[in-house]
Formats: C-alpha cells, sequence, structure tokens
C-alpha cells in the first residue's frame, strides 16, 4: 500500500495530492492514509503536508535495513559481522541452508520480503516487503546436537530482553511466539543440519511484524506488529539490539555451557507459565496447566488428572484458553 502511495504522489511531481484524491485511488480510508504516510516519514520519505491541499514529496529515504546502517549500530563480536541484505526472497532460512557450508559463522541474511515464509511444521510466515524484520542467523556450535533446540529459547531470550529494553512490553509464549497484548507479533524458526554425534549449522529464523498495520483476514485476530501497538522503533535498532542480546546469552550457553539466564528471562516474561492451556499435538487437544520450564528448556505441565508432564518443543502448538 505504501509503495502505491509513493507512486501516486510522485506522478504529480510537484503539485499536491489530496488526503481524498488518494483515498478513492487506493480505496481505503483518510485516516488509513494519514497513518501510511506517518509511517512513511518514519522510513525517511520526506513528505510535506499542508492543510486543504494534500501531501506532496519532497525527500526520500534513509531507514533502510542495508548492512552498512546496521553495523554502524552492532555491538557484537561475531553475530552479523557478515551481513546478506535481500529485497526479496522465498524464505531467509532457505536461503541461508543452501550457502550455509560456504558462509562464516554468525552470517545473517535480511530480506525485506519473503515469497514463502516459513512457520514451524509446514506453516505459512507471511512477510510483506518492508513491513518487519525477515532474517535468519547461522550458527555453527561444537555441541552435540540434542542440545540445538535450546537455541530456540535463547533467541525468544533475546528478542524479549531487546524489546524489553525498548519499552515494549512483549511476553513469551514457550517455545517459539513472543507476544505483545495477547497477539503475535514475532515468530522463530529454528533448523539443524548434523550428523549423529556433530552439528553442521543450525539456521535461526526470526520473523517480526514491526510496521504491518494490516493483516490478512485469518490473521487479524491473533497477530499484530510494534506500530499497531503504538511502539515506533527503526527496524535497525530493533536488530541491533536483538543480535547483541543473542549474542551474549548464545556464548553463556556454548562456551560455558551457563544456562541460568536464559532461563530466568523464559520463565520471567513467560505468557503461559502458571496459566492453563491447550496443547495441541496432530488432532488430539488436552487442557493443562504450565507449572515451568525444565533446565532443558522443556516445558512442565499438570493434566487434569494432577499428573505431571514434560513436553518437548517442536512437536506441539500451543493455545490460550481465551483466546490466543
Ligand atoms: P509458527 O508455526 O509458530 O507460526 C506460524 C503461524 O503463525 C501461521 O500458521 C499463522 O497462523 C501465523 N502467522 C503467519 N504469519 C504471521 C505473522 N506475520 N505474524 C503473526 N502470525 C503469523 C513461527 O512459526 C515461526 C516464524 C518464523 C519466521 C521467520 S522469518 C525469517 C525466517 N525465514 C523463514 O522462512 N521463517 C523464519
Amino acid at each position: 500500500m505504501r509503495d502505491k502511495i509513493i507512486e501516486v504522489i510522485l506522478g504529480s511531481g510537484s503539485d499536491f495530492v489530496s488526503g481524498e484524491e488518494l483515498s478513492k485511488k487506493l480505496g481505503i480510508s483518510r485516516t488509513a492514509i494519514w497513518k501510511h504516510i506517518n509511517i512513511l516519514r518514519e522510513e525517511g520519505y520526506n513528505i510535506e503536508s499542508v492543510n486543504k491541499k494534500g501531501y506532496r514529496l519532497i525527500g526520500s529515504p534513509k531507514d533502510l535495513l542495508n548492512p552498512q546502517n546496521i553495523y554502524h549500530n552492532l555491538k557484537t563480536e561475531f553475530i552479523g559481522k557478515n551481513i546478506i541484505h535481500l529485497e526479496s526472497v522465498d524464505s531467509t532460512n532457505d536461503y541461508l541452508k543452501k550457502i550455509g557450508n560456504d558462509v562464516q559463522d554468525g552470517t545473517v541474511v535480511i530480506s525485506e520480503e519473503q515469497t514463502k515464509g516459513k512457520g514451524r511444521l509446514g506453516r505459512n510466515w507471511q512477510s510483506k516487503s518492508k513491513e518487519g524484520i525477515w532474517m535468519s542467523i547461522i550458527l555453527k556450535p561444537e555441541i552435540i546436537p540434542y542440545k540445538a533446540p535450546f537455541i530456540t529459547l535463547i533467541a525468544g531470550a533475546a528478542i524479549v530482553k531487546a524489546l524489553n529494553n525498548l519499552q515494549v512490553p512483549a511476553n513469551i509464549k514457550w517455545p517459539n511466539d513472543i507476544i505483545i497484548n495477547n497477539k503475535k507479533v514475532s515468530g522463530i524458526l529454528t533448523e539443524l543440519s548434523a550428523e549423529i554425534e556433530r552439528i553442521n549449522y543450525v539456521v535461526v529464523g526470526i520473523g517480526m511484524n514491526v510496521k504491518s498495520l494490516d493483516f490478512d483476514k485469518e490473521l487479524e485476530e491473533k497477530a499484530t506488529s510494534l506500530y499497531k501497538e503504538n511502539y515506533h522503533l527503526s527496524r535497525v535498532e530493533i536488530v541491533s539490539q536483538v543480535l547483541y542480546e543473542f549474542e551474549n546469552l548464545y556464548n553463556d550457553y556454548i562456551k560455558n555451557d551457563y544456562k541460568e539466564e536464559i532461563l530466568k528471562i523464559c520463565k520471567e516474561y513467560s505468557a503461559i507459565l502458571n496459566k492453563d492451556v491447550y496443547i495441541i499435538k496432530d488432532d488430539e487437544k488436552e487442557l493443562v496447566k504450565c507449572i515451568d520450564i525444565s533446565d532443558n528448556g522443556n516445558l512442565i505441565v499438570m493434566d487434569d488428572k494432577d499428573n505431571i508432564q514434560e513436553i518437548l518443543s517442536g512437536e506441539v502448538s500451543i493455545r490460550g484458553v481465551k483466546g490466543y
């Protein structure tokens, strides 16, 4: 939609385009136009607006996720030292997996758009152009493969920590969703390439809705974005903070086998601990109470007969009793 707004404004050269005209041409309300114009301004477009005349484009953008902008802000040692920035790709995870053996540890791929963004269990991840952060990190840790799923928890802890540092009250819905106001703002997809005893690489995919104001119908109820929740943050700032927090927690785990801080964050910012949720596996749905997260990162729950179960990430979905 914002591309279309720019197209119409650019097309009128130095003439103003009224809000009414834009609204008619694009089939959305004047309030929606005004919101999109504000986002374009935060992206660096200099758009003049004059009462009773409308809008006119004066200057072009600076808030892009290009590597130079990110390197400038980044305080990490190895993660994000090599960034590949794409305009469009099927999936940043798939892209990185194709070049996985040839790129350095900590390489990050960021795309403005994904045409086949993936969630877990073959699900789809909506990734519209410039609306969010769609990125993947490749890691080459010398650990045994069964320790890799914990990296999803590290990513979740890093994202909530970064967002809370930026004054966004985000929580983790174990194992891989980040939510605000009970709606999903971010998701993590970890994929592994390994042999029996050793890991070739792990790809951690992070999707975060930043500017999206409109979601496809089936997502409207359960998805949100930072802008929709009135947190107007720059994508460059978020990427830098998430990578920084991720590297610290990841080094704790890989170099020092230290998990306490990660588990502490996962518990403190959990959206489901001490709550009743449905555990969904295949076609079965069971109501349980979430009690704890184990040292291995598994979810400990109690069923209606007071039996304690340990749930492994990767095999189930979780639904809140009230809504998402
Ligand atoms: P998930 O399986 O937990 O969530 C997928 C579900 O979330 C979908 O079935 C849909 O209901 C909902 N959904 C789809 N798109 C969005 C969205 N934009 N916002 C909120 N909810 C949505 C979560 O999987 C893991 C997502 C990882 C995405 C990143 S993006 C970079 C990397 N590349 C890639 O292909 N995937 C990862």
